[in-house]
């Protein structure tokens, strides 16, 4: 096989208009990591690129939500996912945006050498507007019943219950997302990329030459769509927000393109190549081997969502531009969450900020922590089909695996041989090596080939489950030589007089077999595990006293990674358990978020915030009502709670007592300024524990449609414990 010269690895852009959940990081982030990693550990030459999707009417919708600008929604989000990644530790050569210059730019040239050599036409037809916004509707500013699923929220361009992809003019009932208004029809010119004139082509290259070495999902639904019948898409929009359309040479009139983006679908891959442009000049290289050298090996790693736009519109776009084409697109299915779909809208999600403030945080545990999820976010990965996260499964996978197997056998190791072996590498006797030695080197030598086969082919979750099974191999090695046993009869032996000693000293040699052979083993399981779990690679380096470059691959099966007699550190735990109140925590946690959205679902995107609507929950009766006990009281102290960004612990007076009360409103008020404030208290609810303070009690806050959070209190000073009806 002629390996490439080059690899150019994408993951799909996130829209950079909110926190992105574990599901987006299990489809696309990480797999694309660990492939990365593995490259680079081969010393291949490789460069991943990814970066913020900052376009789309995505964009001002969150915007509008936030009540503030598309441009303040990029500028918020896109260094908190930037960073969220870093935290999980996705190594992309380059985090971009699609705001860059450099990249408007590059999506204008790429359009524009597109049109001047006649690869799209222009059409006149009818769109959507909204006459009281003045506004055509594009893509999500539109929504209306899915034709498909009969779901009442689909967008314009997709349908996020069923995900099918959808024209405006499929939904029924379309109201316009701006006024809430049903649309009329308005003329309107746009560019087109004539997808049917290219189906000879995506045929021979999807199904015949690729039909075999892509995922059978990739390669099913793009026959379908192109057995369905490729119709011309339109590449621009009528929209403030997005890449400008470039004056046309060949359309001539300015007032064409007046007012008019590119589809966030034309320039968001494109995106690739900037991000690549950008690396580039940061690094001193030429970005254009990467784009135009067939010796390059370009794979986009990305969800099932997003496999028609880059199986067969982007290549489309590539190939008529003279670029090279993906050699493989590893879609991944949905990752679940607890027995649903994962869902922004409904708050079903675990978001990768969330998990970060809980687990990672130094105090909670660190960077290891960050390998526990990359090691269960592999081990479910949707490959082949929708797969599950539940906490239990976390627990279970990070208990029993990574703590039991993995992290119990280097232990074992590095203990036993500082008892035995004085701390240092014993040498290893062959003339004493028996059947069990042979075979335990065997298993590392043929580990190393199944992993890299495995990966690949982009099979990571049975990559991974070699590379445990070698630790599980290595556990039940040193359980079967014993060499604590060896020792003790050796101990047992010394006060004997022997007449040449041989007895002892066979029974060392034994131990030190034993010890030499599971110490490389272990050298081998952080090379092995270095592309999946990159923390606790170096941490064994740390361990073992060894150089990062040890990681490289090429000294996977290899039996001299540590040289004999060299000392090494005592051990500590590589990971520590999850106990059963973090996982109980999680879950009502789930359950929290689902009750606090339940207030806010389904109200429509209106252009002022101040008309929000929001929906009612459900009749109580007066008796449940009665329940709560409702008291005004007034903050008598204020204090920021360590290590925890929202909290805050204050003191109420209650008039007939001072309660310790934990409030999540600590980005919201300075400690000082609330001191003699009055607040309205429900003071029967249960304590609860926050960051190991008992709260007694919630303080109710208004919030209102800019997420400000305001008191409910009295309008004039009353008594405290007054009551509240
Ligand atoms: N932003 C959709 C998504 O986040 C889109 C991907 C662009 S990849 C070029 O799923
Ligand atoms: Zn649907």
């Amino acid at each position: 096989m002629n390996l490439p010269q080059r690899y150019l690895i994408t993951a799909a852009l996130p829209y950079a208009n909110g926190l992105k959940h574990i599901g987006h990081l299990a489809g696309a982030y990480l797999p694309a990591d660990i492939y990365t990693r593995y490259l680079r550990a081969q010393k291949r030459d490789v460069v991943f690129v990814c970066g913020s999707d900052e376009h789309g009417t995505a964009i001002p919708i969150q915007a509008t939500k936030e009540g503030t600008t598309a441009q303040a929604i990029i500028d918020k989000y896109h260094p908190i996912i930037k960073q969220n990644f870093a935290h999980l530790g996705i190594s992309f050569d380059i985090y971009h945006r699609t705001s860059a210059a450099i990249h408007h730019e590059t999506a204008q040239e790429f359009f524009t050498a597109l049109n001047d050599n006649g690869h799209l036409i222009t059409k006149e037809t009818e769109q959507y507007y909204d006459e009281q916004a003045q506004s055509f509707l594009a893509d999500r500013f539109i929504k209306g019943t899915c034709p498909n699923c009969a779901y009442d929220g689909a967008y314009g361009d997709q349908c996020e219950n069923c995900g099918k992809s959808l024209s405006p003019d499929e939904l029924i009932n379309p109201v316009s997302t701006l006024s809430g208004n049903a649309p009329i029809k308005k003329l309107t010119t746009h560019w087109y990329l004539p997808l049917n004139k290219h189906e000879d082509f995506l045929r021979k290259w999807i199904i015949e030459e690729h039909g075999n070495d892509w995922r059978a999902n990739v390669v099913g639904q793009c026959k379908s769509w192109i057995d369905g019948g490729l119709q011309p898409r339109a590449v621009t929009r009528d929209l403030d927000w997005g890449v400008k359309v470039p004056p046309s040479k060949v359309q001539g009139e300015s007032s064409l393109t007046d007012g008019k983006v590119l589809y966030v679908w034309f320039d968001a891959p494109i995106g690739y190549i900037s991000a690549t442009k950008q690396w580039a000049l940061d690094n001193g290289k030429d970005w254009k081997p990467y784009w135009e050298s067939k010796d390059t090996k370009l794979v986009h790693f990305i969800g099932k969502d997003n496999i028609v736009f880059h199986c067969i519109i982007f290549p489309v776009m590539l190939q008529l531009h003279g670029n090279i084409l993906p050699e493989n697109v590893p879609a991944n299915e949905f990752m679940n969450l607890e027995g649903d779909k994962m869902s922004t809208s409904r708050n079903w999600k675990l978001e990768m900020d969330d998990y970060i403030n809980d687990f990672i945080k130094p105090e909670n545990g660190g960077s290891q922590l960050a390998d526990s999820l990359r090691y269960y976010l592999t081990l479910i990965a949707p490959e082949t089909k929708d797969s599950e996260f539940t906490w239990k499964g976390f627990q279970d996978a990070n208990n029993n695996e990574l703590v039991s197997i993995f992290g119990n056998f280097i232990n074992r190791a590095l203990v036993l041989m500082h008892k035995l072996c004085k701390g240092k590498v014993p040498p290893l006797h062959t003339a004493v090596m028996d059947e069990l030695d042979h075979e335990a080197i065997a298993n590392i030598k043929s580990t190393k080939e199944k992993v890299e086969k495995l990966l690949e082919e982009y099979k990571f979750r049975d990559a991974l489950f070699e590379v445990i099974n070698l630790a599980r191999i290595g556990n039940q090695y040193m359980q079967k030589k014993e060499p604590w046993i060896v020792a003790k009869r050796l101990s047992a032996d010394d006060g004997l007089l022997t007449l040449d000693g041989s007895k002892n000293r066979v029974d060392q040699q034994l131990i030190d077999n034993c010890l030499h052979i599971c110490l490389q083993l272990t050298a081998n399981l952080a090379v092995l595990i270095n592309p999946f779990l990159p923390f606790t690679a170096k941490k064994i380096c740390y361990l073992l006293k060894v150089v990062d470059k040890v990681l490289d691959w090429e000294n996977a099966g290899s039996m001299k990674l540590l040289s004999v007699g060299y000392s090494l550190r005592s051990p500590e735990l590589l990971f520590r358990k999850i106990e059963d109140e973090e996982i109980a925590q999680q879950l009502a946690k789930l359950g929290e978020k689902v009750e606090a959205i339940k207030v806010k679902k389904d109200e429509p995107v209106m252009e002022q915030p101040t008309a929000k609507i929001v929906s009612v929950k459900p009749v109580i009766e007066f008796d449940d009502f009665a329940k709560i006990d409702l008291k005004v009281g007034t903050i008598v102290a204020a204090e920021k709670v360590a290590k925890a960004d929202k909290l805050l612990k204050l003191q109420v007076d209650l008039g007939f007592e001072t309660r310790t009360i934990v409030s999540g409103i600590a980005m919201h008020f300075e400690p000082s300024k609330i001191i003699g404030k009055q607040v309205t208290v429900v003071c029967n609810l249960a304590p609860r524990k926050m960051r190991g303070i008992e709260s007694n009690g919630m303080i109710l806050m208004a919030e209102d449609a800019a997420g400000k959070l305001h008191f409910m209190n009295p309008e004039t000073a009353i008594d405290n414990g007054s009551g509240v009806s």
